[in-house]
């Protein structure tokens, strides 16, 4: 899988803050320690950033490109700050992060994607907002991939986003994201995947969340999803992603086909992993404590 790292965003305590300082010593030291960690991507979340996006993006990606040679996904809703981001990326190709199933965002950011040749990620969030279940995200996803093609973008360039909603508001939604995956091979052949995979552990204890996203990244990466945004802190979880814990992705595997499993012959770290995808798949109710239970 390729890897996306998300630290470098405006909701963030210590880049937040250097991102509105344009203190690019801080940024730079973190775009340094995303490569060294493996990323394949790094994500420039500047969040909608209302007037000053066209002038932070155009900033911010030399700054990057200074000390890296990775290419840059740029993550904002401003589509003038996207567009000044696709001129100032000199170095592989850009990533536009994102372009939703709505008419207006469309209109305005597939064109752009086709001029600068760049990829893009696809958002199933549709003009009534998110999809309800797998059927909604085909529909949508048949939308775009249409709305693509016409204007000549071939499949390797897009990313589809199922949507990653936080395991402890809505089971079934994280279900329903996880179908969809189920049927999108043969729906969009050639198409890439994406998924923002932090968004599961949003709101649960900060310890726990290197577990949650952990044992995520296994049900997606067995769906062939073939990227993922991620923390480039958590080295377990870039190990999963290249396929170095088979046994812990078999273990999974286990869970959601419903086979027995003898809990006592396993280490504190496969059980802690038999729990949370249990947690995961509504197996179990999430709580807080399910790793106590
Ligand atoms: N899909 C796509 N793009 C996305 C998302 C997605 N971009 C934004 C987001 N979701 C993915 N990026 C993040 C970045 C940070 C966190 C979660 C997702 C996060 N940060 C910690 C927090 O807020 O508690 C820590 C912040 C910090 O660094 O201090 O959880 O779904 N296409």
């Amino acid at each position: 899988m390729k890897l996306i790292g998300e630290n470098l965003n405006i909701m963030s305590k210590k880049y937040g803050k250097a991102l509105k300082e344009r203190d690019a010593k801080t940024l730079q030291e973190l775009a340094v320690i995303e490569a060294e960690a493996g990323m394949d991507y790094i994500d420039l979340n500047i969040g909608p950033a209302g007037k000053t996006g066209e002038e932070m993006m155009s900033w911010l990606v030399p700054v990057i490109h200074e000390v890296v040679d990775l290419p840059l996904a740029l993550d904002t809703s401003n589509v003038k700050a996207i567009e000044a981001g696709l001129k100032a990326h000199k170095k592989g190709r850009a990533m536009i992060n994102s372009i939703m199933v709505r008419q207006e965002r469309m209109d305005a950011l597939l064109p752009l994607a086709k001029e600068y040749d760049a990829e893009f990620i696809g958002l199933l969030w549709g003009p009534e907002g998110m999809p309800r279940d797998e059927n909604e995200r085909g529909a949508l996803c048949a939308e775009l991939l249409f709305r693509a093609s016409d204007l000549g973008i071939v499949p390797e360039r897009i990313y589809i986003d199922p949507i990653q909603t936080p395991v402890n508001v809505q089971q079934i939604q994280i279900m329903s994201a996880l179908a969809f995956m189920d049927m999108f091979a043969d729906m969009a052949p050639g198409c890439r995947s994406t998924i923002g995979l932090s968004n599961v552990s949003n709101g649960a204890p900060e310890h726990l969340r290197p577990i949650l996203n952990q044992v995520m990244l296994i049900l997606w990466k067995r769906r062939g999803m073939t990227s993922a945004i991620v923390d480039t802190f958590d080295k377990k979880l870039h190990q999963i992603a290249k396929g170095k814990r088979p046994e812990l992705e078999a273990l999974v595997a286990k869970v959601e086909d419903g086979e027995e499993i003898d809990m006592a012959s396993l280490s504190k770290e496969e059980q802690d992993f038999v729990k949370t995808a249990k947690v995961i798949l509504g197996h179990t109710l999430y709580s807080d404590s399910w790793l106590e239970v």
